[in-house]
């Protein structure tokens, strides 16, 4: 195997859970805004759908702290996964410290820093909506209903 296509292979199970660059926003949909009893807003939330073979899957949110004190975000669950897991972008590596500062945002994006939706017990599909469930110290569990768009 030349190095050529060892790279290029290398980019695109790389990219399995982290698309560089977001595609067309056409026809894509996000969940409803909802706040956190701790004022974290949490907007702006879509899974992608999981490609054939994909271990792993991606969610895309913006945290906004509206509150006074700081609030760091735990982690999640959902039924398609076995954890969600805060990342850093792939080039960087590694999990990421999820704290907001009041007045603070943290972005979810797609070539930024994500959610992994580690080990899908099944793909997501284009249409659904999943539960997903986000843990707060303060402010504890929040779920949304989160809509699965195009990759
Ligand atoms: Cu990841």
């Amino acid at each position: 195997m030349n190095h050529r296509l060892t790279a290029a292979l290398l980019l695109i199970s790389l990219s399995a859970c982290a698309p560089e660059a977001d595609s067309s926003q056409a026809n894509r949909t996000t969940a409803q805004p909802v706040t956190t009893s701790a004022g974290v807003r949490i907007e702006g939330a879509e899974l992608r759908e999981g490609l054939p073979g994909a271990e792993d899957g991606v969610l895309y949110l913006t945290l906004t702290n509206t509150g006074q004190a700081q609030v760091r975000l735990l982690g999640g669950r959902t039924p398609l996964a076995r954890e969600i897991v805060p990342m850093q972008h792939h080039g960087t590596g590694g999990t990421l410290e999820p704290i907001l500062a009041p007045g603070e945002a943290l972005v979810f994006k797609p070539g930024g820093n994500h959610l992994m939706l580690v080990g899908l017990s099944r793909l997501p599909k284009v249409g659904e909506q999943v539960n997903v469930t986000l843990n707060f110290a303060p402010g504890g569990e929040i779920t949304l209903n989160v809509p699965v768009n195009p990759y």
